[in-house]
């Protein structure tokens, strides 16, 4: 098994919803954890907690993105893990999107993950070490009503990750991708929390333990790909 302890992990998204809960958990298990998002308010509440660092930034800004991982090395040194989890996502009829819409989802669910990468790698490669984890979706492989522009964020994001597990393998460097589905959270201002909700979604710690068995594989063996739903979904 991988021991997390010591472990300097970014985790973008992470002022609420699944990206907090992951910070959480890599925290108790004793990971150094950076966390990235644009309110710095609620970084600042968590890493009360993790006593780690909370870098307010924009995932889908090439300067934010480099200045991420450049502030991470100069606090720890090193960079072990990267968790591109940041999202966001609208449903609507296709014809009804505002073109503005398609930039907004694919800046971040897309862009953010190209550009964090793009940051990450090559520290990973010369390391010789490390673990790229994306929070994709499960509309990352099935298409659905009202899903055009996120289903083909996820879709590309799947895409860019999948082909990145490619070029990074033989410097050993893992990329997993998690492919949730419905999960309780403040995805697309929803409001967590609600009784039905605990039958119907997932929990963002649900999430968080995936995320934990994929970390602690044991170094020889990489978690590719990992889907998770609620019981009570069909997907
Ligand atoms: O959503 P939410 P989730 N730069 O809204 C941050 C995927 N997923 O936890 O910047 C940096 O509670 C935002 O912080 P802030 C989904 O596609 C979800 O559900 O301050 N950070 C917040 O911390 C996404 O990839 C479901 O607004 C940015 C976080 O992202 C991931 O799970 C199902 C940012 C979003 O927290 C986490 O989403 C599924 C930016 N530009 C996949 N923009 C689901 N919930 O059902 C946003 O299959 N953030």
């Amino acid at each position: 098994m991988t021991d997390l302890t010591d472990q300097v992990a970014i985790v973008t998204g992470a002022s609420r919803g699944i990206g907090r809960a992951i910070a959480l958990l890599l925290a108790l298990q004793g990971a150094r954890v950076v966390a990235v998002a644009r309110a710095a308010a609620e970084l600042d509440e968590l890493t009360l907690k993790t006593q780690g660092l909370a870098i307010p930034a924009d995932v889908s800004d090439e300067d934010d993105a480099q200045r991420i991982v450049d502030e991470t090395l100069a606090r720890f040194g090193r960079l072990d893990i990267l968790i591109c989890n940041a999202g966001v996502g609208s449903f609507n009829l296709l014809e009804n999107f505002e073109a503005a819409e398609w930039d907004r989802i694919f800046d971040v669910n897309v862009k953010g993950t190209f550009l964090l990468c793009k940051a990450a790698v090559p520290h990973l490669k010369a390391q010789g070490s490390g673990h790229i984890i994306g929070i994709a979706s499960d509309v990352s492989r099935r298409t659905f009503e009202h899903g055009t522009i996120y289903g083909a964020s996820k879709y590309a994001q799947d895409a860019l990750l999948g082909s990145l597990r490619k070029e990074v393998r033989p410097y050993g460097v893992k990329v997993s991708t998690i492919y949730p589905g419905l999960v309780d959270t403040y995805f697309n201002d929803s409001k967590p929390g609600s009784p039905e909700a605990e039958r119907t979604h997932l929990r963002p710690s649900d999430v968080a333990q995936a995320v934990r068995y994929v970390l602690e594989a044991p170094a020889h063996v990489v978690v590719d790909e990992l889907m998770i739903h609620p019981l009570s979904q069909e997907w």
